[in-house]
């Protein structure tokens, strides 16, 4: 009998262990779901000499915080003036982001280019919004002028 409550206590532990293992998605899952904007450098480090390295320090990743690989192409990026960045075809997979940085580069995995020759996204405060291809928003993040970065997840 005392081996017998040993193992159900046992069982106990290790179901209390695998709630707490559980808790790890759950946090996961405090991040919006879905397809959205995370992390925004809207303030290049440095002064803002609009080289083409400082305008790609302006850059906002988009998070697919989803379980399906998703298709960009038709998604747009825009700030509070109207500056829209159109994405071609790429596919972001499940959990994974894309940054999108402001200047001229060669897109690569995980790296998109808006290819502007100024800046896009003011220091000051400014909006990103994330429009569906079919015109309808699915994000937006707002930032005032403190710091460099805003968290939008
Ligand atoms: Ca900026």
């Amino acid at each position: 009998m005392r081996i017998r409550s040993a193992a159900i206590s046992a069982l106990a532990a290790a179901a209390l262990t695998g709630s707490l293992f559980a808790s790890a998605p759950a946090q996961a899952a405090a991040h919006r779901s879905g397809l959205h904007i995370g992390l925004v450098q809207f303030n290049s480090p440095g002064k803002d000499t609009r080289t083409n390295a400082s305008l790609n320090g302006e850059w906002v990743n988009i998070h697919n915080n989803s379980r399906s690989p998703l298709q960009l192409k038709g998604y747009k990026l825009k700030d509070n003036t109207g500056y829209t960045y159109t994405f071609g075809s790429y596919r972001v997979g499940a959990g994974k982001t894309v940054k999108v940085r402001t200047g001229k580069g060669k897109n690569v995995s995980g790296v998109r280019y808006w290819g502007r020759g100024s800046y896009v996204w003011n220091n000051t405060g400014d909006k990103a919004r994330l429009i569906k291809p079919n015109g309808s928003l699915r994000d937006s993040c707002s930032w005032g002028g403190k710091g460099s970065t805003k968290n939008c997840h």
